[in-house]
Order: structure tokens, then sequence, then C-alpha cells
């Protein structure tokens, strides 16, 4: 058997929606911006991404982070984050993963730290207790009571907002968020997504149904549907950020006051913002959340797998 190294991972979940941070192995990037050597993992490395975030090695719902030096020495480290069919600019519940998996390797220790990622430097601060609070890129409302009508002719309203991904945020949608829902939710959310974007808004990859949490603690509930068609088993701390833009710009939260978001899971993360450019609706948001460890495995590669690069349309 030629079995050849692929990477080496290190697997864990934030609030249920699991990273994996490969610390071993990977594609050579070059150097440069996170921005560019993105562009250059897009263009030809893919198949890496596929092998390892698809069946049989991953899943749908994998969210992976490729680490990479950073380019400014100030900064810990860059991160770029992907998934089961693409990139991402930014990941909250990916970044908490990271840091729990460096601190887990002795690479960083409590404290703030700086990550260069594509759509911006972000900090991350590793709390005594193991949680860890991202301070998200720039995030704002980019346009406010969007309408869309569905194949269906249902018709919702929502926002459209930045927070390192593009998110459509809809709160009256007549459904209530529970678990045994998901797939219901998942037809939902994907035909709204399809509809917002037949409208020339900046491509909207997630979408963001809002609801009322069970229990008075939390502020509120969502259901967040990804690129790839799985939801986020966490309150997804990307969305968290472009919500508390939509909030801020609503003045229903002030700043540094928390937000405590429920993902459909009932696992939490803790929001606050504060005005970066009022004027322009610009908001710095924090996100704080916990991960946990879930594994290391060293993934190997069979040159004759007809499946080794993952199952895809391509592959079958
Ligand atoms: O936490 O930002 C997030 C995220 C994006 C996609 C899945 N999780």
């Amino acid at each position: 058997m030629n079995l050849q190294a692929l990477a080496t991972v290190i697997d864990s979940h934030t609030g249920g929606e699991p990273t994996r941070v490969v610390i071993e192995g990977g594609p050579d990037l070059g150097h440069g911006p996170m921005e560019d050597q993105l562009k250059r993992f897009q263009r030809d490395h893919d198949a890496f991404r596929r092998s390892i975030m698809l069946e049989p090695r991953g899943s749908d719902v994998l969210v992976g982070a490729v680490l990479r030096p950073a380019n400014d020495p100030a900064n810990t480290a860059g991160i770029l984050f992907f998934n089961n069919v693409g990139y991402l600019g930014m990941c909250g519940h990916g970044t908490i993963g990271v840091m729990i998996t460096l601190a887990h390797l002795g690479r960083i220790q409590q404290g703030i730290h700086r990550l260069e990622t594509p759509v911006g430097v972000v900090t991350a601060e590793l709390h005594t207790d193991g949680s860890v609070s991202v301070t998200n890129v720039p995030s704002y409302r980019h346009a406010t009571g969007v309408r869309v009508v569905c194949a269906d002719g249902k018709e919702f309203t929502g926002d459209v907002a930045w927070g390192g991904n593009w998110f459509y945020l809809v709160s009256d949608h007549g459904r209530s968020l529970e678990l045994h829902d998901v797939e219901a939710l998942t037809g939902l959310s994907w035909e709204i997504r399809r509809a917002i974007n037949a409208q020339g808004y900046p491509l909207v990859d997630h979408v963001e149904l809002f609801g009322t949490p069970p229990s008075g603690d939390a502020n509120s509930r969502n259901f967040v549907l990804c690129p790839g068609k799985a939801y986020d088993r966490s309150p997804c701390g990307t969305g968290t950020s472009a919500k508390l833009a939509c909030l801020a710009a609503d003045g229903k939260l002030a700043p540094m006051e928390p937000w405590i978001q429920e993902s459909i899971l009932g696992s939490r993360f803790i929001g606050r913002y504060r005005w970066m450019d009022e004027s322009r609706g610009i908001i710095e948001p924090t996100i704080t959340g916990t991960a946990y460890l879930t594994g290391e495995s060293r993934l190997w590669m069979d040159p004759s797998d007809p499946f080794g690069e993952g199952i895809h349309p391509g592959s079958a």
C-alpha cells in the first residue's frame, strides 16, 4: 500500500459547531496578505480543501482552518477558513477553535493575540477559564428592510449585513426555531438565500433566522444556514457580529451592553460592541464563547482511492 501523509489535524467544537485545524501538512501558499494566499488556495489547491472537508474524511458540517505565518511580527498567525463548498472570509466559532487548539499545542498563552484573516486582522483573547473573546472585523448593516419573494410566492423582509461574511437577517418568518424542525428551516433558508441573491446585493453567503429563546436569560435564538447548506450548530460568530451591527443601527443595544445569542442547539455566545464610526453605523463587535477539543488525527492519501479527494459532483 502506498499511503501518503496528507495532514495532521486537531478537531474541536465551539457550541457544537466543529473546527478542523491543520497543524501539519497543507498546501504551499507562498507569502503575502491572507487575501492573496486565499486566492492561491482556491486556484491551485482546492483538492486539499475537498480532501479534508468532504466525505469520507470529513462532513458537510466541518469548518477547516489552515494556519499561516503572520506577515506582521506583531501578529500571532494568519488563518484561512474553508468549508464543504469553498472559503470563508472570517469565522468566529472557528477562531475560538483555533485559539483552543493553539493553547493545547502550547503555541499560545493566555492573553490577547492578533490574527490575520483575508478580511482583516481580528484579535482573540484567551481567558483564564478557557473561554475566548474574538474582536471581529468592523461590521455594519448594508441594507435595511429588504423584501424578497421566494419561488413559492412567500415574502420575507430582512436586513443585509456584514460581519466578516455576508448575512441576510430575518426575524419575521413565522417559524419557531426548534432542533426537530431543522430540515424545514434549512429548506426555507435555502429558498430565501436564492431569492436575496437574485436581487444584486453583495453575495449573501449565510441566511440567519431569529426567534425567541425558550429561556428568558438569552436575548435571542438563531438558525444560521451556511453556504454549503449545513446549519451552524453554534450561534455563528460572524452572524452574531452582523446582528449586533443591526441592533446598534436600530438603537436597540447600547455599546458594551451584553447580547446573549443562542443557537438552535441552545449553545451561546455573548456579544458586545463599541462604535468605530457611529455616523456610518460601523461597529467593532466582540464575541465570547468556549470550544472543546475532540481529537487529533493523521490523515492519509492512498493515490489509488477513487474518493481520495472527497465525494463531490466531479468524483462520482
Ligand atoms: O462562527 O462565524 C462563524 C461561522 C461561520 C460559519 C460557521 N460558523
